[in-house]
């Protein structure tokens, strides 16, 4: 946590294939400015920060597109376990049913210590050259990097645009409610173990 009480942590991660860097703050406003030289993934990503609240800047270079959404998900879910610390205070669960047009997504949150995904998205076909796998893998990295478990289900849809919009915003809604401070138990660590 920084002096003025936000909880925030740099993002730096470099391997042979990848560089990332930037800053996540979970108690932001929800601002991002976001660079992988993969469009839609950049779109996804700001989506994510606008509606988690979020202020989100990342910059990163890969040499593949599956490298970099891969580690670019490593990066975010690392950042977002320093920033959130021993985690207590949170919530620590959130969930949401987000509507984006004609498809409908639901995610569920535990902001638990144990990191794992299960999804199920719905995608066909790639959206502006970003494909299913890649927004999965990125999930997967996610939920691994940041200690959480994150399920994230296509209730229905049609579009494939729409299907991942409804789907990160549904994350993004979850994730909201999981970070933020529990008002009655400020001082808590929220699990009857008494460690996160
Ligand atoms: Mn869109």
């Amino acid at each position: 946590m920084s002096g003025d009480g936000r909880r925030r942590a740099k993002i730096e991660r470099r391997t042979l294939e990848v560089g990332i860097i930037g800053e996540l703050n979970i108690d932001g406003s929800g601002r991002a400015k976001i660079s992988t030289g993969v469009p839609f993934f950049d779109h996804m990503l700001a989506t994510l920060a606008k509606h988690a609240l979020f202020d989100l800047e990342l910059v990163a270079e890969g040499d593949l597109k599956h490298h970099l959404i891969e580690e670019v998900g490593i990066a975010l879910g690392s950042a977002l376990d320093a920033a959130l610390g021993d985690r207590r205070g949170i919530r620590r669960f959130g969930s949401a049913l987000i509507p984006m047009d004609e498809s409908l997504a639901s995610a569920a949150v535990d902001l638990s210590g144990r990191g794992s995904a299960h999804l199920n998205l719905g995608l066909r076909n790639a959206i502006e050259g970003l494909e299913a796998r890649h927004l999965e893998h990125f999930l997967r990295s996610l939920a691994a990097s940041s200690r959480s478990t994150i399920h994230v289900n296509l209730v229905y849809g049609i579009d494939e645009h729409h299907k991942a919009e409804s789907a990160i915003k549904a994350l993004a809604r979850a994730l909201r409610d999981a970070v933020e401070r529990e008002r009655g138990a400020p001082e808590e660590v929220p699990s009857v173990k008494g460690r996160l």
